[in-house]
């Protein structure tokens, strides 16, 4: 597996001297780990003076305006195509693997003539030729941390500094929950203990992260949650968001964002779902599980992916309702 990471080194430093460039992709809709570690990724590139950039499908989420050097990726643009495909040589997915979780970007993505990638998520399946996919790792940054310290090793200079420090460090406490998820290991702490040599703000970060809250949010989680539906002798939780519900707040959907891990809190709860339908009538799935329940391969059924406590699907044009009677079924079924 490492050989793999070496060759993706390789081949970056390739691209330094080929003047190849290479374009980062974290999958759409990127989260503080997406973000933070394809960011950290490009500021280690600039350093090296390999030509990069980092393409986003979306502007970044408010949620993590508070991240250093935010002026440096950029937002996909349509009348641009043809401007990024003559310019990219290599294709770099961060923390996913395939196509297909790059959105809009995917015609870009799919024309590169080299493709990389350096993922964590199980359902991007197997690692191979330029495909570095370690499931073992909590976060893409820690990762993008190790790809950082061979980078450092092999040129035998020092890369990782206080912004890349705050950026990884981010993406890591992201997607631990703090460090408080299962999928945190000694490997993330050992990563953690390399960036706090560099003095990033945790606590800044973890306020902005997960204590940070606006009066927006707080009366809509409240109404969500008493609205929600809790079946199957409470082993299931379904809540339901349509257009009407976040007009009403004024919010918009970077308002629901842990409001499926709160679902799956609630004592009892095996599964919780939510369920949001777009402007298009599509419905965006979230699901979080304990144990018995592998959230991962339920969404595949489905056309989603994700990791077996946490994943989520988009559903093409359906009736709300009708979904998440259909989806309560299907879950029920799934149930141990
Ligand atoms: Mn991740």
């Amino acid at each position: 597996m490492i050989d793999i990471r070496i060759n993706i080194m390789n081949r970056l430093l390739e691209a330094r001297e080929k003047k190849d460039c290479v374009y980062l992709y974290p999958h759409v809709g990127a989260d503080g780990d997406a973000l933070g570690s394809s960011l950290a990724l490009l500021l280690v590139l600039k350093k090296l003076h390999i030509p990069s950039r980092l393409l986003l499908d979306e502007p970044v989420s408010p949620k993590l305006g508070f991240l250093p050097h935010l002026d440096a990726p950029e937002v996909f643009a349509e009348g641009r195509i043809v401007e990024f495909e003559t310019e990219q040589k290599i294709a770099l997915a961060v923390d996913c693997a395939d196509s297909e979780r790059t959105g809009r970007r995917q015609v870009i993505f799919d024309s590169a003539e080299v493709k990389m990638a350096l993922d964590h998520h199980v359902s991007s399946g197997e690692s191979g030729g330029l495909r570095y996919i370690d499931a073992h790792a909590a976060a893409a940054a820690e990762i993008i941390a190790d790809l950082i310290a061979d980078f450092e090793q092999h040129l035998n200079m020092t890369l990782m500094d206080r912004s890349i420090a705050t950026l990884l460090m981010a993406a890591l406490i992201s997607d631990t929950g703090r460090f408080v998820y299962s999928n945190t290991t000694s490997r993330s702490f050992r990563t953690a203990a390399w960036l706090m040599e560099y003095e990033p703000d945790i606590r800044m970060i973890t306020y902005q992260l997960f204590d940070l809250n606006s009066q927006t949010r707080l009366r809509l989680t409240g109404r969500i949650f008493t609205d929600t539906e809790f079946c199957c002798d409470g082993r299931l939780a379904i809540a339901l968001v349509d257009q009407n519900l976040l007009s009403e707040y004024g919010a918009t959907e970077h308002d629901l964002e842990g409001i499926v891990s709160q679902l799956r809190n609630v004592e009892g709860v095996e599964v919780s779902f939510v369920l949001r339908q777009h402007t298009n009538g599509d419905i965006k799935v979230n699901i979080r599980s304990s144990d018995g329940f592998n959230a991962s391969e339920f969404a595949r059924s489905y056309g989603g992916g994700g990791h077996p406590k946490a994943a989520g699907m988009t559903l093409k044009s359906q009736n709300l309702q009708q979904t998440a009677q259909q989806l309560k079924q299907a879950a029920l079924r799934f149930l141990p």
